[in-house]
């Protein structure tokens, strides 16, 4: 089992822009494999693999009650937003620990291609249309607080750069990883 680590913000690589898929083969495969261990075990409901320093486009999610429902998202597009909003209190697993509302589409339908490079669409409600459009903003380099109020983003940004430095004292980087 491989356990990825996820960049945490207000990490610049975070803000890369992810690239689109090419080469559907076991190294992506492999990707999946590890970015759905990492997810499950964290635990969250969803990870796009620039959260892992992988800046391709690749989201997985799991909204499902009993974590055995993987959905993979390859090059994802959004080809339909409803009028209808939606206030949601999002998480993520870069900024751990913090939670707020965020207004999004309601409903959204996606168009992307599974692991065999075959296009598929959904229509997504509910958590699952939030974790979709939370994650393909994280392929734009975009994280949720961007979203917040200057003074909350600063905030969050002051006690991740706080909370990185005591981890970095009492356990450093080379130890937290456990790959
Ligand atoms: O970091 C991420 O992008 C994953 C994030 C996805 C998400 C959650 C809620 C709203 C929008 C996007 C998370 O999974 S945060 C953790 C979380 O929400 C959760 C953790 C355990 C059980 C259920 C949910
Ligand atoms: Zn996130």
């Amino acid at each position: 089992m491989t356990i990825l680590t996820i960049l945490r913000y207000p990490d610049k690589r975070l803000n890369k822009i992810a690239q689109p898929v090419k080469q559907f083969d076991a190294r992506l495969r492999q990707l999946v494999t590890d970015m759905a261990e990492t997810m499950y075990q964290a635990p969250g409901v969803g990870l796009a693999a620039s959260q892992v320093d992988e800046h391709i486009q690749l989201v997985v999610i799991d909204t499902s009650d009993a974590q055995n429902q993987l959905q993979v998202f390859i090059n994802p597009e959004i080809i339909w937003s409803s009028e209808e909003k939606t206030f949601y209190d999002e998480g993520c697993l870069s900024v751990p620990g913090i939670y707020d509302g965020v207004e999004r589409p309601a409903e959204v339908s996606v168009r992307a291609l599974d692991l065999d490079g075959q296009p598929f669409e959904l229509k997504a409600d509910g958590l699952l249309a939030v974790c979709v459009q939370h994650e393909m903003d994280h392929l734009k380099g975009i994280v949720f607080v961007e979203y917040l109020s200057p003074l909350k983003r600063n905030r969050i940004k002051t006690r991740m750069i706080k909370e990185e430095r005591e981890l970095e004292r009492t356990q450093p980087a080379a130890k937290r990883r456990r790959v």
